[in-house]
């Protein structure tokens, strides 16, 4: 068969030639123990580029939001959300099942933000009959909000509302280098005000699996021990810091060639009867596409693009998602673009 296109997501990115010589050649100790040289480099390195003063190195980015969550809530603790935040949507709801945290969702704006106003009238005053607000989170870029990514002024924002009050924030920050290319700046000043963040190496930078959370050395300490009670702590993992090492420093620039990909698919793809979308609301690599062809559904869709080797993700009944991803050129965006019209307008 033909080259497949895989857009289903960013998660699919393999390791790249120096993130495998990296890995075989990395230096390695027990980390439980404090003594992997490569991973204690790599959760250096991020707290630096992110202004905080210590990392994590956790799995995944749902570990590493959930560590974040418990190192900042106890049990019957409320954070607030959009409920359209992957924390939400896609953790299994994991803060109240292990956590033991309470959720208050506020519906997301369709650019991933949520309303400043509404934040404000959703924490709790001092009533023996409410749970403790402790925590706001943000997610910046928004998956489900067309990956859009949120300014330095409104995380500032809403930093100021929750120290005000007394209140931690958390930026689930799984893509926030594509946020940072996408609005050209620099990703520490996108998460001035977080007490803690949650960044993944193996999304478009392409490492093959971890997360780095950062903060203040405190928090960090706090986090260490939530980590490896979810079973978090590894031994010689040297060995993946060394891939996310490689992925800090050569994969974030390129990032932009995602987005440039993810712009020119939503504009082709808006002139295709049949589909709806903005291409005004791609700013980094997510491309979400509504179905409005009749009796079309996103299963369908799905099947006959997978195919003609074209892969993307069903989100609803009537939606897809397209990912565009380290291993995606421009020509592939070309094929993809001719697969869907062949696929949609003629069938
Ligand atoms: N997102 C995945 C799926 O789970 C949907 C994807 O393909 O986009 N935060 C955000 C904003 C994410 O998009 C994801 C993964 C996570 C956290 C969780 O990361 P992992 O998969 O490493 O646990």
């Amino acid at each position: 068969m033909a080259n497949i296109v895989d857009l289903r997501s960013d998660t699919i990115t393999k390791p790249t030639r120096n993130m495998r010589k990296a890995m075989a050649e990395a230096e390695v100790g027990d980390d439980v123990f404090g003594e992997d040289p490569t991973v204690k480099t790599l959760e250096d390195m991020t707290a630096d580029r992110l202004g905080k003063q210590a990392g994590l190195f956790v799995t995944s980015g749902t570990m590493g939001n959930l560590v974040c969550e418990m190192s900042h809530c106890g049990r019957g603790d409320e954070m607030i959300l959009g409920d359209q935040h992957h924390i939400f949507f896609y953790e299994q709801g994991g803060s109240a099942a292990i956590g033991g945290i309470h959720s208050r969702t506020i519906p997301n704006n369709s650019d991933g933000t949520i309303d400043l106003k509404a934040i404000a009238g959703a924490i709790r005053p001092d009533n023996i009959h409410f749970p403790r607000t402790r925590l706001i989170v943000l997610e910046n870029t928004h998956n489900r909000c067309n990956g859009s990514p949120l300014s330095i002024e409104y995380m500032n924002q809403v930093g100021k509302l929750a120290h005000d009050r007394g209140i931690k924030l958390h930026v689930d920050g799984a893509r926030l280098f594509n946020a940072a290319r996408g609005l050209n700046v620099k990703a520490r000043d996108l998460v001035a005000p977080a007490d803690s963040v949650t960044i993944c190496l193996s999304k478009g930078l392409a490492a093959p699996a971890g997360s780095v959370v950062c903060g203040n050395s405190d928090f960090i300490a706090k986090a260490r021990r939530v980590r490896k009670v979810l079973g978090g702590g590894m031994r010689q993992v040297g060995v993946l810091a060394a891939a996310g090492i490689v992925a800090l420093t050569e994969m974030v620039d390129r990032l932009i060639e995602d987005h440039e990909n993810a712009k020119k698919l939503a504009r082709a793809l808006a002139e295709i009867p049949g589909l709806k979308i903005d291409p005004a609301t791609v700013l980094t690599n997510i491309v979400y596409v509504e179905i409005t062809k009749e009796q079309l559904t996103a299963e369908t869709l799905v099947n006959r693009l997978d195919r003609a080797g074209v892969k993307v993700l069903p989100t609803g009944a009537r939606k897809i998602r397209a990912v565009t991803n380290y291993h995606i050129r421009p020509s592939d965006i070309e094929t993809v673009i001719g697969v869907f019209k062949t696929v949609i307008v003629r069938e």
